[in-house]
């Protein structure tokens, strides 16, 4: 007996000095673990005639309990205590100011695409996105483009092997298979826009194979053109900045869309400088039209009850004519002194109420 007192004191002392989780796991395997000590004890215990190993038992069931809730108690409070120094260690002071040396900045696309969006998102417009790799049925064939057209053809799509099931895959070649993707899922009415990479196999001064587009899609039973126009004319003018910026409608051809416009912009090109607003001469800027019946169709949308439009930008062009950026390709470039020069400020997030940028 007094051997086990001993044991006793000498155990609840390893608890009790133990400083940290990992020094009580060691602990408890001395005591508890498979060749710890009152184990070993509990084990011995055949050994002994009936009358001592029922009191020694008795006894070392006793200080086991002991030792367990000593333990456990010990791993509470070292938990506790070790909690406690993490967040005192990893406290953040969110009101210090930003430390300008260390900070990053936002790429001219990202920042053009969250112009676009909050100027939509203040129209009603949901933000929707899908995968950069497609099928060719959400791709092209819900969208109208019917075999042999040229956008289907090799020179612009970059084609992926085949899926398991036969499917045709590619690098989307437009953001539009989000929009088909939006109509097959939801029932209208439906007001997307659709921000995303694109891809189409083409490299010059004025492309590169992956670039940006932003589309949009609205769908209900009474959505006409005056809409669509009015819509794009309120973007333009908004994300250019320039209050009576015109805008012309050219009539146009897409597959997906019927009829189909191309909106041009104002501008001067005096001094071979592009300069944006009423000065006369005319940049085109983006693609539009109304939902062609069969593409409505295709996804599963009643196109006697519902109508609806739709318009594709590219995103490149126009965040290099309002940041004056003169080179497409340095967008890709990942050129640090680049970024630091062209790019944004991470807090200073568009906003159609305080204004797009500072
Ligand atoms: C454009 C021009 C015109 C368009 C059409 C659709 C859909 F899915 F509704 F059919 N999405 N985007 C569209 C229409 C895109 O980009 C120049």
């Amino acid at each position: 007996m007094d051997d086990l007192n001993a044991l006793k004191t000498e155990l609840m002392d390893s608890i009790a000095t133990a400083d940290s989780l990992a020094a009580l796991e060691a602990a408890r395997v001395a005591a508890l673990g498979k060749k710890g000590r009152l184990t070993g004890l509990m084990k011995s215990l055949g050994g002994l005639d009936p009358e001592a190993r029922r009191e020694t038992g008795a006894a070392l069931n006793t200080l086991k309990d002991a030792v367990a809730a000593a333990l456990e108690a010990r791993r509470a409070a070292l938990a506790e205590a070790e909690l406690q120094a993490r967040l005192e260690a990893e406290r953040v002071d969110v009101t210090l100011p930003v430390r300008p040396r260390r900070q990053g900045h936002i790429h001219p696309i990202s920042q053009t695409i969250d112009e676009m969006v909050a100027i939509f998102a203040e129209m009603g417009f949901a933000v929707a996105e899908g995968p950069d790799i497609e099928d060719d049925w959400h791709n092209f064939e819900a969208l109208n483009f019917p075999p042999g057209h040229p956008a289907r053809e090799m020179q612009d799509t970059f084609y992926l092997p085949d899926r398991d099931d036969g499917a045709k895959m590619v690098l989307r070649t437009h953001t539009s298979p989000v929009q088909v993707r939006t109509m097959v899922s939801q029932p209208p009415p439906i007001r997307v826009v659709v921000p995303g990479r694109t891809y189409r196999s083409d490299y010059d001064m004025t492309h590169t194979p992956m670039f940006h587009q932003i589309e949009g899609l609205v769908i209900d039973e009474t959505t006409h053109m005056g809409h669509l126009k009015g819509c794009l004319v309120e973007f333009a003018r908004a994300f250019f900045n320039v209050d009576d910026l015109p805008l012309r409608f050219r009539p146009s051809f897409f597959p997906f869309t019927e009829p189909s416009a191309e909106v041009d912009i104002g501008c001067s090109r005096a001094g071979g400088q592009i300069k944006i607003g009423n000065y006369g001469d005319w940049l085109e800027i983006l693609g539009c039209g109304m939902v062609h019946p069969n593409v409505l169709e295709a996804c599963g949308i009643d196109s006697k009850r519902y109508q609806g439009f739709a318009f594709g930008m590219g995103i490149e062009r126009p965040a290099m004519l309002k940041y004056g950026i003169p080179d497409l390709r340095t967008f890709f470039e990942a050129d640090l002194r680049w970024l630091k020069h062209y790019g944004f400020v991470p807090l200073d997030v568009p906003n159609v109420a305080f204004g797009l940028t500072s």
